[in-house]
């Protein structure tokens, strides 16, 4: 199938295109311009209710937050993750939960900080 991601640069979105090149699935991309506030559009807000980015479009209906994205992709393509059956489930899961939540927090402070101290 043809998923179309809904990104920012250098954003949460690039793990999902890391792994969609990953697992050669076809998709296309569309570009949310945040300088524009393109996430908070109506069009955008009908995909993603929160205004974030990023979403996948699916056959399934547009998806939001990356690690549900991850999953959903790595069970579709029963690949890069175990499967629901596998034991190792609960190890993949518990290190997907807290990559997405913690590391994602950390980039977020690097920009912050990056953007406060930067250019001073
Ligand atoms: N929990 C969400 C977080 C997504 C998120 O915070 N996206 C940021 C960019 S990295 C965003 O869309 N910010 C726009 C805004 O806050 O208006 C996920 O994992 O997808």
């Amino acid at each position: 199938m043809n998923y179309k991601l809904h990104y920012a640069p250098d954003n949460a979105s690039l793990i999902i295109r890391i792994f969609l090149e990953e697992i050669e699935a076809k998709y296309t991309c569309n570009l949310i311009d945040r300088k524009q506030n393109n996430q908070k559009d109506p069009n955008y807000l009908a995909l993603n209710p929160n205004g974030l980015i990023p979403v996948l479009e699916t056959n399934d209906g547009p998806i939001f937050e990356t690690a549900a994205i991850l999953l959903w992709l790595a069970d579709q393509h029963k690949c890069n993750f175990p499967e629901i059956e596998n034991n190792k489930r609960a190890y993949g899961l518990k290190w997907l939960f807290f990559f997405i939540q913690y590391c994602s927090l950390i980039a977020a402070n690097i920009i912050l900080f990056r953007k406060i101290y930067w250019h001073k």
